[in-house]
């Protein structure tokens, strides 16, 4: 078979056989964002996104993504970010531009108003719930009728954790094993657990020095841990599945955890280092590891930046906000989010 490019995958098979037109003047979406308990670290190939192993996210109910596209009578898309234009050279809108091309006739041109509900300061106004509300807004626009597991592909080729941002709720991406990814797709988990917090601990807003794409790229390159990397992650992610079936907070706690602290190994085993932490990082991960000596189950988890995501359940959230007054609470389980 030969190998497609991306666009080429779109038009032909992700999409045969429906017309490519705009069926509607506007069309209107929100996308939560996630939080991996089972990281994506590593691509086994760029242009598709596609990982090198299976992750496993929590989404975050209210904090995402608004996206309201609109058809113009312009030369090209126009992009608005939390309602400012952004440049079309600037790398927001041209990522977006990219992704647009992939299957947007040339004679249709966009205006993309793209609302982030998450303090910005948290650097979790990432790609996924932006390309998350993308897809099911070109999914309304176009009329595509595609099931959300087929947009999770269309997703993912915008950025990698976007394919888990179509659902609330516990989201399985797995890997596949296919050159173009049609088997490298997300879908929601059925469990619900009520009482699951997540508790945002944003402990410096300084801008990332190195994006995950980037750094996963020199991870990959160039550190001997990383080697090690995918059998870990890959039984993690059982483990996570697992626990979450059984409603065992401690396992799934303890996993995430770890799973968090073995992906920065392989990061600050990379050259040059790849440190996304700072000293108000250790501070806080030392303070969450104190309150469980203390006899309170809280659980950090991290991505490629300096602030924590805390996980707890309900009992424990009033001794949880007395150490990190500043926590942002989020209940990926309240009952007015719908999965
Ligand atoms: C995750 N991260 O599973 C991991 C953990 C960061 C650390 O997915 O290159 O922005 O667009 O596919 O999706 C961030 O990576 O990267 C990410 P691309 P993406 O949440």
């Amino acid at each position: 078979m030969t190998n497609l490019t991306p666009a080429q995958w779109v038009k032909n098979e992700l999409l045969a056989g429906r017309d490519r037109q705009p069926k509607t003047e506007q069309a209107n979406a929100y996308a939560p964002a996630n939080i991996a308990l089972s990281k994506y670290w590593g691509k086994r190939e760029a242009t598709y996104n596609l990982p090198v192993t299976g992750s496993l996210s929590v989404s975050l109910a209210d904090h995402g993504t608004h996206t309201q596209l609109s058809v113009i009578d312009a030369p090209s898309h126009e992009v608005f970010l939390n309602g400012q234009q952004q440049a079309a050279d600037s790398g927001f809108a041209s990522k977006l531009e990219t992704w647009l091309s992939l299957f947007t006739p040339a004679n249709t041109k966009l205006r993309i108003d793209t609302r982030n509900t998450i303090p910005t300061a948290a650097g979790l106004a990432s790609s996924a719930s932006g390309f998350g509300a993308m897809s099911l807004a070109c999914n309304e626009l176009f009329g595509w009728q595609l099931d959300y597991t087929s947009l999770s592909a269309l997703a993912r080729l915008g950025s990698g954790s976007a394919s888990r941002s179509l659902w609330h709720g516990f989201v399985k991406w797995q890997a596949g094993k296919a050159s173009n990814g049609h088997d490298s797709v997300a879908y929601v988990l059925p469990e619900r657990w009520p009482q699951l917090r997540v508790g945002i601990l944003t402990v410096s807003s300084a801008s990332k020095a190195v994006s995950s794409r980037e750094g996963m790229g020199r991870t990959i390159a160039t550190s001997k841990l990383y080697e090690q990397w995918p059998a870990q992650a890959n039984a993690d992610l059982e483990t996570i599945e697992q626990a979450i079936m059984a409603g065992d907070f401690t396992r799934m706690g303890e996993t995430a955890e770890h799973n968090a602290m073995s992906m920065h190994a392989t990061m600050v085993a990379a050259w040059p280092p790849l440190v996304y932490w700072q000293p108000e990082s250790v501070a806080a991960m030392q303070q969450v590891w104190q309150l469980r000596q203390e006899g309170v189950e809280v659980y950090l988890t991290m991505d490629a930046g300096p602030n924590l995501k805390l996980l707890f359940e309900a009992d424990n959230e009033a001794k949880v906000l007395a150490a990190f007054p500043q926590l942002d609470v989020i209940q990926p389980f309240a009952s007015n989010v719908s999965q």
